[in-house]
């Protein structure tokens, strides 16, 4: 019995980090498990950011590689919205995550493109003044934008020309440091621009978006996972592990005791045998017999 429980503890602790990652210090964060009695989708920071549309037209919560996933199908341009606050309003260094995979053409906006920029993840609802978000578009690539005040003045980290394949995984990560732009896709940087001053960050009443923007271009069609807001640049070791989910030292130790619990289990529970040394002669000796 003893020896059970252990391995349920080792289970228990080991399970969670081979597929979710945390968000540490988040201004918002959801990892798409849950959501409240009224359906909308539970912020694990613990801010109280949650959705206020549900999970946005065409919005359920699938079983995918990270748990559960935000699946949107393609009957609705509706994303899913998460109202303003002061926080959310991004101004000095910052870090904005999600994973995506794209399962069809987005939803097209009426205009004559059949393939359109979507925004994965972003605040700004305006055509010259958008404070963060992470984009793509199927021909032409990846993009991290800040739309600063001002006609055609446009700052962002891009990479263009990429193949982008559907029904496949990607962790897309955008980042400003307090000087620069940077874009990186499956932790790998793939864009860099210099940003403009913050004082020309747009900071608007607008709501928060997971899925799209609210009317500007075209709505994602497929799944989004592990979305984040830092008020920091995650440095090149933490943007790996939110992009991989290797646990960070403090997991492994947390794997580490686990695991030597449940040795210690098997040790404890050979030692009614009559024959203990043998065993455990065997066990550190990968099957040879020492008697
Ligand atoms: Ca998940
Ligand atoms: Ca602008």
């Amino acid at each position: 019995m003893k020896q059970t429980i252990l391995f349920a503890f080792f289970i228990i602790c080991v399970s969670p980090v081979l597929y979710a990652v945390s968000f540490p210090n988040a201004l918002a964060a959801y990892d798409m498990e849950s959501v409240n009695i009224s359906n909308n989708l539970i912020d694990v920071s613990g801010n109280g950011n949650t959705s206020y549309n549900g999970l946005g037209g065409g919005g359920s919560l699938v079983s995918s590689n990270y748990g559960k996933a935000l699946r949107f199908d393609a009957s609705s341009r509706t994303p899913l919205a998460i109202a303003d606050t002061p926080s959310l309003r991004l101004s000095q260094a910052f870090t904005i995550e999600a994973r995506i995979l794209i399962e069809g053409a987005c939803v097209n906006n009426g205009g004559s493109r059949n393939i359109d920029w979507v925004r994965v993840v972003g605040k700004g609802n305006d055509a010259e003044n958008r404070n963060y978000g992470i984009w793509y578009n199927e021909n032409e690539g990846w993009l991290f934008q800040i739309d600063p005040i001002g006609t055609n003045i446009n700052t962002f980290a891009s990479v263009a020309q990429v193949p982008i394949a559907r029904n496949q995984w990607y962790h897309l990560l955008g980042l400003y440091d307090g000087s620069n732009l940077k874009m990186y896709v499956n932790g790998i940087r793939v864009g860099t621009d210099t940003a403009i001053s913050p004082s020309q960050f747009p900071l608007d009443s607008s709501p928060l978006t997971i899925g799209g923007s609210p009317s500007e271009h075209s709505k994602h069609v497929g799944l989004i996972d592990d979305v984040a807001i830092f008020g920091y640049a995650l440095n090149e070791s933490q943007i790996q592990y939110q992009a991989t989910g290797v646990p960070e030292p403090a997991s492994l130790f947390m794997m580490l005791s686990a695991f030597l619990l449940f040795l210690a289990s098997k040790i404890n529970f050979n030692r009614t045998s009559r024959d203990y040394n043998s065993k455990l002669c065997a066990f550190f000796s990968h099957g040879h017999d020492k008697n």
